[in-house]
């Protein structure tokens, strides 16, 4: 115990035993609540990171894939959810480039309109994708191989 402050002494020198005993314990609960408070405070903290959500967002779509192998389109037309990720693999056996151009072809003339576009070219192996968020008709096209493979994406 510190010093007890001059104030106090007359009391407790007046057979104030019950104020002196009084002084101990409130300083004993100040210094028990002091470290008490702390294990409170770290004891606390499992209990909010266990707070969960009440309702998750809903996953995307899965992605869907469209191949490109011998010079076609696997899958030509696809109907698929808003929000939904294609992905374009050129699955190509042999070196051959290809690429996804968003837009039509007139007889043989190309029509880009400019809503999506791979890599001018990408090569066996690599893919290209984009994720369709508004409802509509897609319609693509590989700017290389214009006759042979053209697409369409319905989302909705
Ligand atoms: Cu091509």
């Amino acid at each position: 115990m510190g010093d007890v402050p001059a104030a106090w002494l007359p009391a407790l020198r007046g057979g104030g035993r019950s104020v002196a005993a009084a002084v101990i314990v409130v300083a004993a609960l100040l210094a028990s609540g002091c470290s008490r408070s702390k294990g409170t405070t770290g004891a606390a903290k499992p209990a909010t990171s266990e707070a969960s959500p009440s309702s998750a967002p809903a996953p995307p779509p899965a992605p869907v894939t469209i191949t490109y192998a011998n010079i076609a389109i696997d899958h030509p037309a696809v109907t698929v959810p808003v929000g939904t990720t294609v992905v374009w693999a050129n699955a190509e056996p042999t070196a051959l480039p290809h690429n996804v151009t968003s837009g039509t072809i007139d007889g043989t003339t190309p029509h880009p309109d400019g809503k999506f576009a791979s890599a001018p070219l990408f090569n066996p192996g690599e893919k290209f994708e984009h994720t369709f968020t508004a409802p509509g008709t897609y319609h693509y096209y590989c700017s290389v191989h214009l006759a042979q493979m053209q697409g369409t994406i319905t989302v909705g």
